[in-house]
């Protein structure tokens, strides 16, 4: 069923894929032996997480706007191949992601913002307008999918948030609980994830949050129960199983910033024609598909967020 097809001409996935590939480096260096499998989940938490108080959400109607010029990627190949490091770093994740305690989810609203809010995911997502999308996802490592999110429009949570006349960005946090996340008991990783974006760019009709996928309740490898989805940029940017969401005045330093700027910086949009220090950007293999195909300017969505960036040309925009 894992069916992801190489060739010769490709990259060696050593070098194909750098986010794994530096955090392993990492942990040799310094002796870590954190990242081990993780324990099976005893089956007291799986029947904890069922049955969803939101399943009835899903299948979300379809918002015909946002198509697609590939097929969806499969849900079965989709589902077993991701980018999860608090889990650990293998792409075959899921598994192991099911350790993910998904109740109570609390959800922190706080910085710049009219008044601190604190409150359950599943009280927020009954105040917002869910609906379903199809998205290309583009990874740094030059690999994509086609994915088809259901959830809501970030602009709807920042209209919830109220932020004030100052603040300039949105920084979103990952839950932080290395007993249950094995990644997370690699104490040189500067955990928890951590992201950002301007707020011109959360209230850009594209930028969404998602809380299900394949017409159900989002799986906990794709970062339930609500996760963000930036389609334009590379896939490190939508951060999974967010817990917070701070308005700053200050640009917020990434995760991926943090460890290697030179890398992967904050605005890390999908250019074809701007290599990775360590790899052509031109390309993409098609998860599932067996098929390469050149990367799109934007990954595509340029129509939607070009404007993002007029007067931006000096800052590094790409990656
Ligand atoms: N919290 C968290 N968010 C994350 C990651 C992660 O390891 N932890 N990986 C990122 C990367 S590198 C990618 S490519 C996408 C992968 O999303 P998917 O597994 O749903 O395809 O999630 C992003 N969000
Ligand atoms: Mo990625």
């Amino acid at each position: 069923m894992h069916v992801i097809h190489r060739r010769d001409w490709e990259l060696p996935e050593r070098l194909a894929t750098p986010e794994r590939c530096f955090l392993n480096r990492r942990a040799f260096l310094g002796g870590a032996a954190a990242l081990v499998a993780s324990p099976t989940p005893s089956a007291a938490q799986r029947v904890a997480d069922l049955p969803d108080p939101t399943a009835d959400l899903y299948p979300a109607r379809r918002n015909e706007k946002y198509v697609l010029d590939r097929p969806v990627t499969d849900e079965m190949i989709n589902g077993h191949y991701n980018n999860f490091y608090e889990f650990g770093t293998s792409k075959n994740i899921a598994a192991q992601a099911k350790a993910l305690k998904l109740r109570p989810w609390t959800l922190t609203i706080d910085g710049l913002v009219e008044k601190r809010i604190v409150i359950d995911f599943d009280e927020l997502i009954r105040k917002m307008p869910v609906e379903e999308r199809l998205y290309r996802m583009r990874c740094v490592e030059a690999w994509s999918m086609a994915i088809p999110w259901s959830g809501f429009p970030f602009a709807k949570l920042v209209e919830f948030a109220k932020p004030l006349g100052d603040a300039k960005y949105v920084r979103m946090e990952t839950f932080m609980d290395p007993a249950m996340a094995p990644g997370q008991r690699a104490g040189w990783y500067p955990w928890p994830y951590v992201e950002g974006l301007t707020i011109a760019e959360a209230t850009n009709e594209l930028c969404f949050l998602a809380t299900g996928a394949y017409g159900k309740p989002i799986a906990k490898q794709h970062g339930a129960p609500i996760r963000l989805a930036v389609p334009w940029k590379y896939g490190f940017k939508s951060i999974k199983s967010i817990v917070r969401f701070s308005f700053t005045a200050e640009r917020p330093k990434s995760m991926w910033e943090q460890l290697q700027a030179s890398e992967y910086g904050f605005w890390a949009n999908v250019n074809p024609q701007v290599a990775h220090p360590r790899w052509s950007q031109a390309n993409e293999e098609l998860i599932g598909v067996g098929e390469r195909r050149p990367t799109l300017l934007f990954n595509g969505y340029g129509e939607f967020v070009a404007d993002l960036y007029k007067g931006l040309e000096g800052e590094r925009l790409w990656a």
